[in-house]
């Protein structure tokens, strides 16, 4: 790996702590509401992960999301302000700790469902197919969604289609307050995927170079052979599940053995051994990141709330691949989804009304009487109107 590399995938670990550890104190002062799960101790894995994806490859997570968000290059303001409410966030403030979306990057966000995504991964894989490129879709989750019927399905239909889908456990080693001694037959959880005959591996996750390397393979495999693969990283969280976690299932020692193999001071010394750098390199591009964090806590204070028109936008989508056979039989389907328009045949998009055309909710005693059909609502008539498409 070249030098600037290695120390920009250094500092990538490093803002992810950083604004991690900023959040909690935001939490705390109640300036970030809903939940908000830290991914502090589990960075190599999305970095190391990330540092080996092509820009127009994808990728999907769960509600641990920051991390992703970060080493793809998202800008940690944007995510603040997310956190925060703000419009000026990644979602438009509508989504929260569990939804950092980043389309243009490819990042199909997080889910607040255990296992919710992994179906979606699969779907995103069989778009990959059907668009016939050699693109890949990276699908991150913990341990405990591999105990989900979404995961054998998935992973199921990933390997009899063809789907070119990384699925990487991170195996925290507990699902909020239950340890994986007591939710799994099989401790060794990447052999999940032999019964799926897919390909898989173990792989520490507080090593970076390990798991940058495990998932190079595992790309190269699915962007030329179309196989997916399921790798297991084993790593740890030091903080509780959520912000709300008191962590009584666990022990302060273990916690503080765990962290002496904490994956950014394991990189750093390597740096340092390597003689690439300095013990002064590190703290400087510390202090660096401190700097920005404090510019970006300073962006979202004069940021906007959403108006609350913007609630009726961002709620509907209209995709080409509703209707599956058309997609794949279909000549003009297939030469629209291959260019990423919409095929002919859809009708045209209802336009989102202006803020004053919306129908006033009804006043009480004009409410629609039991079992008389609602007044048409335009958000639903543009999904009945993709729906017919589709069936
Ligand atoms: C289907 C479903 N069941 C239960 C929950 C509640 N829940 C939220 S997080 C979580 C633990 C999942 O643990 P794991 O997959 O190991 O991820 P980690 O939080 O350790 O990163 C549970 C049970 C949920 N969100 N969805
Ligand atoms: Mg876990």
């Amino acid at each position: 790996m070249i030098r600037e590399e290695a120390f920009a995938l250094y500092r990538q670990m490093l803002l992810i702590r950083r604004f991690e550890e900023r959040c909690a104190q935001l939490y705390v002062e109640g300036r970030i509401g809903g939940f908000l799960h830290l991914y502090i101790g589990q960075e190599a894995v999305g970095v190391g992960a990330m540092s080996v994806m092509r820009p127009d490859d994808y990728l999907i997570a769960y509600y641990r999301d920051h991390g992703y968000a970060l080493a793809r290059g998202a800008d940690p303001r944007l995510l603040l302000a997310e956190l925060c409410g703000k419009f000026t966030g990644i979602s438009r403030g509508k989504g929260g700790s569990m939804h950092f979306y980043d389309v243009p990057r490819g990042n199909f966000g997080g889910d607040g469902i255990v296992g919710g995504h992994l179906p979606l991964a699969a779907g995103i894989g069989y778009g990959i197919r059907l668009k016939d490129t050699d693109q890949v879709c990276l699908c991150f989750f913990g341990d405990g969604a591999v105990n989900e019927g979404a995961f054998h399905e998935s992973l199921n239909v990933s390997a009899l289609w063809d789907l070119p889908v990384v699925y990487i456990i991170e195996n925290n080693r507990y699902g909020m307050g239950t340890s994986i001694d007591r939710a799994s037959s099989v401790k060794d959880l990447y052999q999940r995927a032999s019964a799926y005959g897919i390909p898989r591996r173990e792989v520490n996750g507080m090593d970076l170079l390990a798991v940058r390397t495990a998932v190079a393979e595992a790309i190269e495999r699915a962007r030329t052979d179309k196989r997916p693969t399921l790798l297991e990283a084993e790593t740890y969280r030091y903080r509780g599940h959520s912000m709300s976690d008191p962590g009584k299932y666990r022990t302060k020692e273990e916690v503080e053995e765990m962290m002496k193999s904490d994956p950014i001071l394991l990189w750093g010394k390597r740096l340092i051994e390597q003689e690439r750098f300095s013990q002064a390199d590190l703290d400087a591009v510390d202090k660096e990141v401190l700097a920005q964090m404090e510019a970006t806590v300073a962006f979202v204070e004069s940021s906007p709330d959403p108006p609350p028109e913007s609630m009726y936008e961002d709620v509907y989508v209209r995709s080409p691949y509703i209707n599956m056979k058309a997609a794949e039989k279909d000549p003009a389907w297939r030469s629209a989804i291959k260019e990423d328009r919409m095929p002919p045949t859809l009708p045209p998009p209802t336009a989102a009304p202006a803020p004053e055309a919306r129908p006033a909710a009804p006043p009480a005693e004009s409410k629609p009487a039991a079992g008389a059909p609602a007044a048409p609502n335009p958000a639903e008539a543009a999904v009945q109107a993709t729906a017919k498409v589709g069936s």
